[in-house]
């Protein structure tokens, strides 16, 4: 989706990127202390405390894409993760899903990445294998580098290795310009090179879930809402207005 974010909260995003690589967050995956190239950070859940975040899920337009795009006719908000890739990053994202990270289950759970500079494939842009949302496969989470060990008690059955083997995938990527958004099944695997360019990629990545979303928490999910932050119940919808707000409803 071309152009799905104004210019003005873009810099205010990238504001919060430089803000969070001085004095990060609770929740980062960081391979180097310093601002230096070859640095990957990513920062998340931050919608809680951060205005600037806040103005993105509640105000920009982004909960509707993701809604209609899912075909549901509600959308609640679960997480907001920001990723900076220095110039000479080499460590890529993994190729994964994103469902095995996540206590949820559900079919119209999204996220909805959003460039805040340019990327192009080669250098830094995302990557996906075509159809791969459909495979019904359920790929252990993958450890992003600097991550700790949140990883280690995990379900799923491996990755496999699409980088080793990529030429046998059918891989679609997208070269996009700042304001530019992804969207995509939380299903679907994907990834993306380090960054080999001569700029910093910012990207902001939220997650969605529509009306078919299920709590289902699990050894090895995300920890920043825990069952003992919310009131979503096992196996049901979450209708947890603090932890997971509605954001958008036909
Ligand atoms: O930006 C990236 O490199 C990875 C993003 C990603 O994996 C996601 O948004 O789920």
């Amino acid at each position: 989706m071309p152009n799905a974010v104004d210019a003005d909260l873009l810099a205010e995003i990238e504001d919060l990127a430089d803000r969070q690589l001085a004095d990060p967050g609770p929740w980062v995956t960081d391979t180097g202390p310093e601002p230096a190239a070859g640095r990957l950070f990513t920062t998340r859940y931050l919608w809680r405390t951060e205005p600037a975040m806040q103005r993105f899920v509640f105000e920009s337009g982004i909960a509707e894409l993701a809604a209609v795009l899912m075909g549901s006719s509600t959308v609640r908000f679960y997480f907001d993760h920001l990723l900076v890739k220095e110039p000479g990053t080499e460590s890529p994202t993994p190729w994964h899903q994103d469902i095995p990270y996540w206590p949820f289950l559900g079919q119209q759970i999204c996220s909805v990445w959003v460039a805040c500079t340019e990327a192009s494939v080669p250098e830094s842009s995302l990557e996906f294998v075509r159809g791969s949302h459909r495979w019904d496969r359920y790929f252990a989470p993958e450890p992003f580098t600097g991550e700790s060990a949140w990883t280690a008690d995990f379900v799923g059955e491996r990755c496999p290795d699409i980088e080793a083997t990529r030429h046998t995938w059918d891989i679609v990527g997208f070269d996009v310009d700042p304001g530019d958004a992804l969207v995509f099944s939380s299903w679907i695997v994907h990834g993306s090179p380090g960054n080999s360019g001569t700029q910093r990629r910012t990207a902001l990545s939220t997650r969605w879930l529509g009306d078919d979303a299920v709590w289902a928490p699990h050894p090895g999910c995300d920890p920043s809402v825990t069952q003992d932050d919310t009131t979503a119940i096992p196996g049901e919808y979450p209708a947890d207005d603090d932890r997971f707000p509605l954001t958008w409803s036909a």
